[in-house]
């Protein structure tokens, strides 16, 4: 596909994600669905054919922008699998109505396991948070508006501070938030009563990817016994990860954990900036979706029902 053919929008939805000015895997999916829904509104292919090349093209540019959160091929997978026909109406009104069933679908699923989460959680509870996942929320904005008082200790998440966005969304919902570094989540496990977290993408064998500091969290947790409750949608559920594939882990800018002062200063070292980590199901209590709580080792079950046996990768040509 001629770059030329790229609809404005697909263009700033990529490069949103890229920098991160579009963040969280359920709202990178969400953005990735739009840039579909904009090729095909705004595409002037002339044949069906052609229109369907350049979904996929746009489908494989989004794929690239951030490898780890399997919301993204997820998003583009519901997509292309729904979207075709013999003329170019009929593929740019199955492409448009199935972007909007998406992301309907990815509303009502963040409100159901909200409430899946939320029945966990019990009046006058504290709940330790790490990065900033609008799946968590979702179970305390459920908890909340069932009239139960929550009080929140919130890791600052290094080194990108997404803690501050979860401080500022959760104080709104009337939560009572004291920030912490990440490096004091050990000193004030004894206060908490739930790890509350969000996930990038959860492996077949129900390993849990999420922000960089997610494992160490959850070890220090199991240590003093506080169960750790990951919120993850089925759009979390990686496929791929069923034939044995690994998620791959992205490695990010060295500018994030150093600036250029810090970096002279210091002097000749490498500095590595993982941006996510893998918890083993171990050490984790319950995996909340929309489809109910599971123990991550029976999350497979649910991942074979929703994908069958493997995936599917609707934007390679044919
Ligand atoms: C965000 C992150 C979040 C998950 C889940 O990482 O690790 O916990 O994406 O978020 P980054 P949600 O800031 O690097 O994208 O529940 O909103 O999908």
């Amino acid at each position: 596909m001629d770059r030329a053919d790229l609809q404005p929008r697909v263009r700033d939805v990529a490069g949103a994600i890229e920098t991160m000015e579009t963040r969280g895997a359920a709202n990178i999916a969400d953005a990735a669905a739009d840039a579909l829904r904009a090729q095909a509104d705004g595409s002037e292919a002339e044949t069906a054919a052609a229109l369907l090349a350049e979904l996929r093209a746009v489908a494989r540019l989004l794929l690239a922008t951030r490898p780890t959160a399997v919301s993204l091929p997820n998003a583009c997978r519901y997509v292309l699998r729904r979207t075709g026909g013999d003329s170019v109406e009929a593929v740019r009104a199955s492409a448009v109505e199935s972007v909007a069933e998406f992301r309907a679908r990815l509303e009502t699923a963040q409100r159901d396991l909200g409430q899946v989460g939320a029945n966990r959680l019990r009046d006058g509870d504290t709940i330790m948070t790490h990065c900033h996942s609008t799946d968590a929320l979702a179970c305390v904005e459920a908890a909340v508006d069932d009239g139960k008082a929550l009080t929140a200790l919130v890791k600052e998440t290094r080194p990108r501070k997404q803690g501050h966005i979860t401080a500022r969304e959760l104080t709104e919902l009337g939560v009572d938030v004291t920030m912490v570094v990440d490096s004091a989540a050990r000193r004030y496990m004894n206060e908490v009563d739930h790890v509350l977290v969000g996930a990038d993408a959860i492996a077949a064998d129900g390993s849990v990817v999420n922000k960089i500091g997610t494992s160490g969290l959850a070890v220090v947790a199991r240590e003093r016994g506080t169960p750790v409750v990951v919120a993850a949608g089925t759009l979390k559920l990686d496929p791929a990860t069923m034939t044995g594939n690994a998620v791959e882990i992205e490695m990010r800018e060295e500018s994030e954990v150093l600036d250029e002062t810090e970096r002279e200063a210091i002097g000749d070292i490498s500095v590595e900036n993982p941006a996510f980590d893998v918890t083993p199901p171990r050490y984790v209590d319950a995996i909340v979706t929309e489809r109910g709580q599971f123990p991550p080792e029976s999350i497979v079950t649910l991942m074979r029902e929703l994908f069958g046996e493997g995936p599917t990768e609707p934007w390679q040509e044919p």
